[in-house]
């Protein structure tokens, strides 16, 4: 169902905003697979770098993700006692906190440039995260023949997503590493995992639906089609490519035993993500009943800065170490060499 696209093999490696980089969304597309880029922590310049770049190395189709999210209104009393609630942390590093804290992103639905860039530079697959654009912006971009992809984290956004006229729904479980796509993070969340999810979908829509969330090896992948999955996107699994951006900590911990535990957290960033155990998810506890998170991306200002504190004191554990619940079944090795991999896992 994904035919217009010619994937040799139906793994797509997921688009991960400042992990994935060209190369390693090159390499995969090179082996035959979908390999992605995401542009949602970028502007339209840093967009085109990369879509430029990725197009010099690779004639294969790709996916450019964007984030769909509500732009937030700021509080600044609420981002002020969250700042107080984060001071002595950064006091441990011989720093101080922000003054004030900035939507360090903007949502690509009210993103005019990066909307004329896509439409520009016409990738195979624009993909949307945290929600959906408005339906001209839908509409233009099918109009330019992309294939749009969005990610469903329940029932009720995949049938958002299925009256949209998306071609795609990216059903992303629970135990999928990143950021939950879910449109709305006040809404009481299910939680579902990656197998109820996708036979959710696969039973109650027309669309093609893409599993995601704690698939490492072919294996998975295998178990993902044989759901009813048109393919199966793992961004972990990728994360420890040498061609991504990780940096040594980030590998080093995908590797240890610290990956035997992820948690769910909104304290890094303001929206629910799953990252490896470190101190900044254990700060979870601590705020409970004691700051309210600002929300996303104002929160990330914070945990960035907060991150680069203890970095420059050589203290790793406040990076954002995106990871899914598979973490321990990472393998280093090439992309190319794992999308050979994961193709010869698939058929034993
Ligand atoms: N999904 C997006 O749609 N856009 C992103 O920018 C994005 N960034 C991610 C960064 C990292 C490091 C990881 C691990 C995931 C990210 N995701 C993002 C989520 C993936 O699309 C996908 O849902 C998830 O990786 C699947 O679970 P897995 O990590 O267990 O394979």
């Amino acid at each position: 169902m994904l035919a217009g696209l010619n994937l040799d093999v139906p793994i797509i490696q997921a688009p991960m905003a400042g992990v994935s980089t060209p190369v390693l969304a090159a390499s995969v597309c090179n082996a035959g697979a979908l390999g992605s880029i995401g542009v949602g922590a970028t502007d339209a310049d840093g967009a085109r770098a990369m879509i430029d770049e990725l197009k010099g190395l690779t004639d294969r189709p790709f996916n450019v993700n964007v984030f769909t999210h509500n732009t937030p209104t700021p509080d600044q009393e609420r981002e002020a006692a969250w700042l107080d609630f984060l001071a002595p942390r950064f006091r441990e590093f011989g720093a101080t906190p922000p003054a004030s804290l900035r939507t360090i992103y903007q949502s690509f639905n009210s993103d005019k440039d990066m909307l004329r860039l896509l439409l520009e530079m016409r990738p195979a697959v624009v993909s949307f995260h945290f929600g959906l654009p408005d339906q001209d912006v839908i509409a233009a971009l099918k109009q330019a023949g992309i294939m749009l992809f969005a990610t469903a984290t329940s029932l009720a956004e995949a049938q958002l997503i299925e009256r949209a006229g998306i071609d795609a729904i990216v059903a992303q479980g629970i135990e999928a590493g990143g950021h939950r796509g879910m449109f709305d993070p006040a809404a009481p969340d299910d939680g579902l995992g990656t197998f109820a999810l996708v036979r959710l979908l696969v039973r109650h829509c027309k669309l093609p639906v893409i599993a995601a969330g704690g698939i490492m090896d072919g294996a998975g992948i295998a178990a993902a089609l044989k759901l009813g999955a048109v393919a199966a996107q793992l961004g972990t699994a990728f994360v420890s490519c040498p061609e991504s951006a990780a940096d040594d900590a980030y590998r080093a911990a995908l590797t240890g035993e610290g990956a035997h535990h992820t948690r769910l957290t909104s304290l890094i960033s303001g929206r629910p993500a799953r990252a490896l155990a470190n101190r900044f998810t254990a700060l979870a506890d601590s705020a409970q009943g004691q700051a309210a998170v600002p929300d996303y991306p104002i929160a990330y200002d914070a945990g960035k800065a907060l991150h680069a504190a203890a970095k420059a004191k050589g203290e790793f554990g406040f990076g954002a170490q995106w990871a899914g619940q598979g973490a321990p079944l990472s393998r280093a090795m090439t992309a190319a060499e794992l999308v050979k991999t994961l193709v010869k896992e698939m058929k034993q």
